[in-house]
C-alpha cells in the first residue's frame, strides 16, 4: 500500500512539471461536450467522447446484457455493466482501449485498476463473457492475477476507475490547455503548400466554400473544399505587378477581396503595386469572373478604383475588406522610410493625404458611373481639409486586418475591426479601428511618444492600441482573426495573431467585466499534445498572413524563405487539441461548381515531430506595461502581457511582403555564405533590380564587410562617384534621411564623406575614418543615377 501510495506521489510531481494528460477518443480526435445531456453515460454529459446515438447504442446493449443475466446477478452487477460500457464516452477513451496508436488492435474491455479489477471478479465475473466477444478471455476467467494483468494498462494513471479522480487527468479537462508559463497549446493542421510569399487566404462567402491564396508576385489559386489546386490560376497579374525576388521586397500583388455579393456580380477587388514610369504607385482595381468559367477571372475586364503615388518601395499597405456595412476598406501605408518623413508632419497625420490611412468606399455604383462614391457618414466629408475617403488615421502601415464576425450564439463582437499596425523601432500593435478615430502615428509609436512634439499637441487625442508589444519579442505584426468558427469552440473569441520576423503566434481576449485585453501566447502543443493523426506541431516561422474561410475556420501562412518566388510557403489551419465540436455540427454543403481546370490533388508533407516533453524555457522579462497616460481621458487600459513569454531562436533579419518595423526601403538579398567577397572599395545599392535600377541605397565593401553611408555630408558630388563607380555616367541627386531605407543590419562604415567629384571610388573620397561616425541608420545615404545627362 505505501508502495501504491508514492508511485501515486511521483506521478503528482510530474503532473506538476505540467505532464498533462492526453483527453482522446476511440476516433482519435479530441472529445466535445454532447449538445444535450446524455441519458445513459450521463457521466459523460459535459465532456466526452459520445453523442446521443452512441449513447442510446450503448443503452441498447445494457438493455440486451440485462435480459441474458439472472436477475440476482444482475441486481449485483449492473453498476459494473453500467461503467464498463460508459468508457467508450470517457475523454481518454482512447487510453482505456489502447487506442492512441491505430496501428494496433482495440481492447474489446476497457483498462481496469488492480483493486477494482478483483472486486469485479469477486462478484461479477461471469458479466466479461458477455462483454467482451474474445475467446481469449475465456481461460482467464478462472485466474484473477492473469485475467487482471490481462485487463491492466501500461500507464496505471489511465486505468478506470482511478483516472476519474487524478489531479493531472481532471485539471483543465475540456479548456485550452496552456503549459506552465501560460502559453496556449494548439496544433496545427496543414491545408496547402509550395506557395511563393503567400499574402492572403480568402473565400467568396458564395456557398463554394472554396478558398483562394494569393501570392506576391501576383497569382491567385482557387482551391475545392476538399483543398485540391485548379492548375490554372483564378488570376495572373503577374505581368502588371511590381515586385522582385528580394527578401524583404514589401511590393507586390498584396490582397484581395470578394464583393459580398460576388456569388451574383463576380466582382472581385485587388491591391497591388505597379511601376508607372520611375514611380511606383499602389492600384486597387476591380475584376469580374469569367462569364464561361466560375474559376477564373475575366482579365480584360480590370476596372481601375484607386491609384496613389509611393513615395518609397516599403510601407505599401495592402489590405482591402468589405465591411458588414457593405463598404470597401482600404488599408494604405505611410508611404515609407523611416519615421514617415513627408510633408510638415507626415501623411499619418495629414489627413489631406490618402497614404496612413483606412479609407471607406462605396464601390457599389454601376458600371459606366464613377469607380466609387464616398459613403455619406465618412468621418471628414465636409472638411475642407480632409480627403472624404479617409475613415480612420494615423496609421504607419497596417498589415492585416479583419472584421469580428460575432460570436456564433450572442453576436457579440460582430462588426469590430481588428488591425496589426507595424512599428518602428520599438513597439508593434494591435488596433481595433474605429470610425473617424486617429491611430497615432507617428506621434506615437504603441503607447509611447515617437514624435515628441506632435505626441504633446492636446488635439492629437489618438486612440491606443488595445496591445503593443516590444520589439524583443517580434519586430512585424501580422494582425490576426478573432476565432468565430465552428470546429473549434474553445477558441471563441480568441484573437489570434502574429509577428512575420519571429515566428510568434499570440493572442488576446476580452475580459467581458474589464473590456481589457489579457495576452497568452500561442505555443505549439508539446509533449502528446498534438499526438493526433492529420495534425502536426511546428510551422514555418515568416508568418506573412492570417485567413478565414467560408466557414470561419482560422488559417495562417507562413513560408520558410520570404522571397517572392521561393516556394516555400504552407497555409496551415488552427486546432485546438482540447475539444472538438460534437460531430455532424460543423458539416458543410458546398455548392457545386463546374471545373473546367485540371485539380491537383492535396497530399500534406508536413509531419507531426515526435519531441521529447521539452524542458521549461528560460524566461525573459516581461513585455513593458503600457505608461500611464495624462489622465485627460480614460481610456481603456490596455493590457501588455502579464506572463513573460517565451524566447525563441533568433529570427532571421529577414522582412515580409506588406510592412515591418524598420524604414527600410529598398534593400538587397543579404550575400550568401558562399559569395566571394568583393573587391574593396566596392560599392552596391541596396534596391530590388528591376524597373529602376541605380537607384538605391549606398553600401560600401571595406575592411572585409558591407556597410553604409551616412548623410550629413552627403551631396551630388559624392553620389556622382558612387554612381560613376557603378558604370552610370550621372548622378541625378543625392538621397538623404534613409530615403531608400534603413541598412540596420549592417554597421554605418562611412560619415562625414567629402568628395572632390573627381574621385574614382567612394574610398578616397575623405571621410571620418573607417567605422568612425556620430550618425545613425535613419541618415544611411542614397543615390539615384542615370545614364542619361539630368535636364538642366
Ligand atoms: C502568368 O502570366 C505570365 C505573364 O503574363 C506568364 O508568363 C505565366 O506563365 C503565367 N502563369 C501561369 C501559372 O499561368
Ligand atoms: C498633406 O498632404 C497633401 C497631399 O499629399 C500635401 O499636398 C500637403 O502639403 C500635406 N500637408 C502638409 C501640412 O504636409
Ligand atoms: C496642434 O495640432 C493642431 C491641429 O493639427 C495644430 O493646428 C496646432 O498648430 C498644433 N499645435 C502645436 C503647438 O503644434
Ligand atoms: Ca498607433
Amino acid at each position: 500500500m505505501a508502495g501504491a501510495l508514492l508511485a501515486l506521489g511521483a506521478l503528482g510531481a510530474l503532473g506538476a512539471l505540467g505532464a498533462r494528460g492526453h483527453p482522446q477518443c476511440l476516433d482519435f480526435r479530441p472529445p466535445f461536450r454532447p449538445p444535450r445531456p446524455l441519458r445513459f453515460c450521463a457521466q459523460y454529459s459535459a465532456f466526452g467522447c459520445c453523442g446521443a446515438e452512441r449513447d442510446a447504442a450503448l443503452a441498447r446493449r445494457f438493455a440486451a446484457l440485462a435480459a441474458r443475466v439472472d436477475a440476482g446477478e444482475w441486481a449485483a452487477c449492473a453498476g459494473y455493466a453500467l461503467d464498463l460500457l460508459c468508457q467508450e464516452c470517457s475523454p481518454y477513451a482512447a487510453h482505456l482501449y489502447d487506442a492512441e496508436d491505430p496501428a494496433t488492435p482495440l481492447r474489446t474491455l476497457p483498462g481496469l485498476c488492480q483493486d477494482y479489477c478483483r472486486d469485479l471478479w469477486l462478484t461479477c465475473r461471469g458479466l466479461l463473457g458477455h462483454l467482451s466477444p474474445e475467446a481469449a478471455l475465456g481461460p482467464l476467467l478462472d485466474d484473477p492475477a492473469r485475467l487482471c494483468g490481462a485487463l491492466a494498462l501500461a500507464d496505471a494513471d489511465y486505468c478506470f476507475p482511478r483516472l476519474l479522480v487524478s489531479e493531472r487527468l481532471n485539471a483543465g479537462l475540456g479548456q485550452v490547455r496552456a503549459d506552465p508559463r501560460g502559453c496556449l497549446q494548439l496544433c496545427l493542421e496543414e491545408a496547402a503548400h509550395g506557395l511563393r510569399n503567400p499574402v492572403a487566404l480568402v473565400h467568396a462567402r458564395d456557398g463554394t466554400h472554396r478558398f483562394f491564396v494569393a501570392e506576391q508576385l501576383g497569382l491567385v489559386w482557387a482551391y475545392l473544399p476538399d483543398r485540391s489546386r485548379l492548375e490554372r490560376p483564378f488570376l495572373n497579374l503577374s505581368r502588371a505587378v511590381l515586385t522582385s525576388p528580394w527578401e524583404g521586397d514589401e511590393r507586390g500583388f498584396l490582397g484581395l477581396a470578394f464583393h459580398p455579393g460576388f456569388g451574383r456580380n463576380g466582382r472581385v477587388f485587388v491591391y497591388y503595386s505597379v511601376g508607372l514610369g520611375l514611380e511606383e504607385w499602389i492600384r486597387v482595381s476591380e475584376f469580374r469572373v469569367s462569364e464561361d468559367d466560375a474559376n477564373a477571372v475575366d482579365h480584360s475586364s480590370e476596372r481601375i478604383i484607386l491609384e496613389i503615388e509611393e513615395p518609397a518601395s516599403n510601407h505599401n499597405g495592402g489590405q482591402l475588406l468589405f465591411g458588414p456595412d457593405g463598404y470597401l476598406y482600404v488599408f494604405t501605408g505611410d508611404g515609407g522610410m523611416a519615421g514617415d518623413p513627408f510633408g510638415k508632419f507626415g501623411n499619418a497625420q495629414n489627413k489631406s493625404a490618402l497614404l496612413g490611412k483606412v479609407l471607406r468606399l462605396d464601390v457599389s455604383s454601376p458600371e459606366g458611373g464613377p469607380p466609387y462614391r464616398i459613403p455619406p457618414d465618412n468621418p471628414f466629408v465636409g472638411d475642407p481639409e480632409a480627403r472624404p475617403e479617409v475613415f480612420a488615421l494615423g496609421v504607419r502601415n497596417m498589415w492585416r486586418c479583419s472584421f469580428d464576425r460575432g460570436d456564433p450564439a450572442t453576436g457579440v463582437g460582430h462588426g469590430r475591426l481588428f488591425c496589426g499596425d507595424v512599428g518602428q523601432n520599438r513597439f508593434e500593435e494591435v488596433d481595433l479601428v474605429r470610425r473617424g478615430r486617429n491611430y497615432g502615428w507617428r506621434a506615437r509609436e504603441g503607447f509611447e511618444c515617437y514624435d515628441h512634439k506632435l505626441c504633446a499637441n492636446a488635439s492629437l487625442e489618438d486612440e491606443l492600441p488595445i496591445f503593443a508589444y516590444p520589439h524583443k519579442l517580434g519586430k512585424s505584426v501580422t494582425g490576426g482573426y478573432v476565432y468565430r468558427g465552428c470546429e473549434n469552440p474553445n477558441l471563441n473569441g480568441l484573437y489570434i495573431f502574429g509577428d512575420f520576423m519571429s515566428g510568434r503566434l499570440m493572442s488576446l481576449r476580452e475580459e467581458p467585466e474589464t473590456g481589457q485585453w489579457r495576452y497568452s501566447e500561442v505555443c505549439m502543443g508539446r509533449g502528446q499534445t498534438c499526438a493526433f493523426p492529420g495534425l502536426i506541431n511546428h510551422h514555418h516561422p515568416h508568418i506573412i498572413s492570417f485567413g478565414e474561410d467560408e466557414a470561419g475556420e482560422l488559417y495562417f501562412l507562413s513560408t520558410a524563405e520570404p522571397s517572392a518566388t521561393a516556394p516555400r510557403g504552407v497555409v496551415y489551419k488552427v486546432i485546438d487539441p482540447s475539444r472538438r465540436a460534437p460531430p455532424g455540427k460543423c458539416q458543410i454543403h458546398p455548392v457545386q461548381l463546374t471545373v473546367k481546370s485540371r485539380l491537383t490533388p492535396f497530399v500534406p508533407k508536413e509531419r507531426f515531430i515526435r519531441r521529447p516533453e521539452s524542458t521549461p524555457r528560460p524566461p525573459t522579462a516581461a513585455p513593458r506595461r503600457p505608461p500611464a497616460r495624462a489622465p485627460t481621458r480614460a481610456p481603456r487600459r490596455p493590457t501588455a502581457a502579464p506572463r513573460a513569454p517565451t524566447p525563441r531562436p533568433t529570427p532571421r533579419p529577414t522582412r515580409r511582403p506588406g510592412g515591418r518595423r524598420g524604414g527600410g526601403g529598398r534593400r538587397r538579398g543579404r550575400p550568401g555564405p558562399r559569395d566571394p567577397a568583393p573587391p574593396e572599395g566596392s560599392v552596391r545599392l541596396a534596391r530590388p533590380p528591376g524597373l529602376s535600377p541605380g537607384r538605391g541605397r549606398v553600401e560600401v565593401f571595406a575592411g572585409g564587410r558591407w556597410g553604409t553611408v551616412c548623410d550629413d555630408a552627403w551631396d551630388s558630388r559624392a553620389a556622382g562617384v558612387v554612381c560613376r563607380q557603378l558604370g552610370f555616367a550621372h548622378a541625378v541627386r543625392a538621397a538623404k534621411r534613409a530615403e531608400f531605407g534603413e541598412g540596420r543590419a549592417l554597421p554605418i562604415l562611412l560619415d562625414d564623406v567629402r568628395c572632390a567629384g573627381g574621385e574614382r571610388r567612394l574610398l578616397e573620397c575623405a571621410h571620418a575614418g573607417l567605422g568612425r561616425h556620430n550618425c545613425g541608420h535613419q541618415e544611411d545615404a542614397g543615390v539615384v543615377c542615370s545614364h542619361r545627362a539630368p535636364e538642366a
